[in-house]
């Protein structure tokens, strides 16, 4: 009996968050080291603004810039990594790539279509590229004359963005790479000599004036999407980026910033040293999706996805595996099933056009979108039953949303919906039932889509 008390004790230390559910006296509270810049608010924010986001569900991601008018080749050659990288491939030389902005004038560029055309899709946000790693300025920065005003085109293309997509309803959040390949304080590592320093000190005052520019010339904006922010120079300025970070949230409140924009004072990024999660929502599942909430931790997230396996810039030829509307819609179930917004990826043309391809996949995912859009938008996740083999669920208010990819044989779904409607099955849920139990899915024919059903249980 001692024996068993010892090694519920030392479970209790090892475990203390477990342990708590257990045996209230023996859990002292969390272990935590103090930072001056960690976490801020660890665990989720409930304000309206973040309540808003959440529950988008699905956005759309645009990268647009000077690397979409050579689309991944160059002089004849088919660049294999992201075309929004070529800058940085051996066989584009650089002062060509700087020079691209010169022929920048896409009289395709219609950013009222884009953003009917990401309403149609059922976006409820969407991110916009002000200004990707090549430094190139979308608006006319007033830091550098490396911007749109410059290019034969001249006119602000982040304004025409921000305002189309406001007008359909669509909340704008913009993304800025703090690393800049044409800004000539840039660094990788932390300046060490004092010339270093000073180009340095330049560096960060020029992006700080570039991020209150934004805020001012787009107030509209809900987010901040931050990039190129993990070479050791910026890992380093924990401080500066944390006090930056203050004053755009006082400036802007509610503003929505994720995990990526800035380290603790020990490095960390993402997390901190304590493993609370910096930001508003976790940045770091891109191209990727957990294989369960629980790693998640309770955080809100999102999952940037491009259409090819890699490459967000507008390639003229993918060189990689294209995932088809059925993958991608599949995508928005999975994420929307653990809490998160899926956030599809467009690369338009240098002439501002979408590629046919991406226009197609948009109006797949509108046309599932229009019949179970409800699943997605506003849906939260279901963590009181398992997960099931069949596919995903969500839930809202009353609702049970069953998202069906992986049909079984039997054409049966069984499922713990008893213990979901505490015993009690619905008479609509009880309908599709073959036995008790077993829910059958397959509902009547929706059309000729092959695309999945998503099927509603209401607990009348
Ligand atoms: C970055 C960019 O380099 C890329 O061009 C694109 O804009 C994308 C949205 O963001 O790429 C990243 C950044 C972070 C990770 C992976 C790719 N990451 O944390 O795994």
């Amino acid at each position: 009996m001692k024996k068993l008390l010892l090694l519920a004790a030392a479970t209790a230390m090892v475990l203390p968050l477990c342990a708590q559910a257990q045996n209230k006296e023996s859990f002292r509270g969390r272990v935590t080291i103090p930072l001056h810049h960690g976490s801020d608010h660890p665990g989720r924010r409930t304000d309206e603004a973040m309540n808003r986001w959440r529950g988008h569900g699905l956005g759309q991601f645009i990268h647009w810039g000077m690397y979409s008018i050579p689309g991944g080749e160059w002089n004849g050659k088919t660049y294999t990594g992201a075309a929004e990288w070529i800058r940085s491939w051996k066989d584009m030389p650089n002062a060509e790539y700087d020079n691209l902005y010169k022929q920048f004038d896409p009289k395709g560029f219609d950013a009222k279509k884009w953003a009917r055309q990401a309403k149609e899709m059922g976006a409820g946000y969407m991110v916009f590229t002000t200004k990707h790693h090549d430094g190139f300025c979308m608006w006319p920065s007033k830091y550098t004359g490396y911007t749109v005003a410059n290019t034969p085109y001249k006119k602000d293309v982040v304004k025409q963005v921000v305002d189309a997509y406001t007008a359909e309803g669509i909340d704008v959040h913009l993304y800025f790479s703090v690393m800049d390949w044409n800004q000539g304080g840039w660094l990788y590592t932390a300046p060490a000599t004092p010339e270093e320093k000073a180009k340095w000190e330049g560096f960060k005052q020029f992006t700080r004036n570039q991020i209150l520019e934004l805020l001012e010339n787009y107030p509209q904006i809900k987010g901040l999407w931050f990039d190129g922010t993990w070479d050791e120079s910026w890992v380093k300025e924990y401080e500066f980026a944390h006090d930056l970070e203050r004053e755009i949230r006082a400036l802007h409140p509610g503003i929505i910033i994720g995990s990526r924009y800035r380290a603790d004072e020990y490095g960390n990024r993402q997390c901190d040293a304590n493993g609370d999660l910096i930001g508003d929502y976790d940045q770091s599942w891109e191209r990727d999706i957990p294989t369960s909430i629980e790693q998640l931790r309770g955080n809100d997230w999102d999952c940037g996805m491009t259409i090819a396996e890699n490459g967000w810039g507008y390639a003229k030829t993918w060189t990689s595996y294209v995932k088809t509307p059925y993958e991608l819609i599949s995508m928005i179930s999975e994420c929307n099933s653990m809490g998160g917004n899926f956030v599809l990826n467009f690369g338009p043309d240098g002439n501002g056009a979408m590629a046919p391809r991406e226009v197609q996949i948009a109006a797949e995912i509108g046309r599932w979108m229009k019949t179970n859009g409800e699943a997605v938008r506003g849906a939260e996740p279901v963590v009181d039953i398992r997960k099931q083999g069949w596919g995903f669920m969500t839930k809202k208010d009353d609702k049970l949303y069953l998202h069906v990819y992986n049909k079984p044989l039997n054409d049966r779904v069984n499922e713990a919906i008893e213990k979901y409607f505490d015993g009690k099955v619905p008479q609509e849920l009880r309908k599709w039932m073959l036995k008790e139990r077993h829910v059958d899915v397959i509902g009547p024919a929706q059309g000729t889509s092959l695309l999945p059903i998503v099927q509603k249980g209401e607990n009348l």
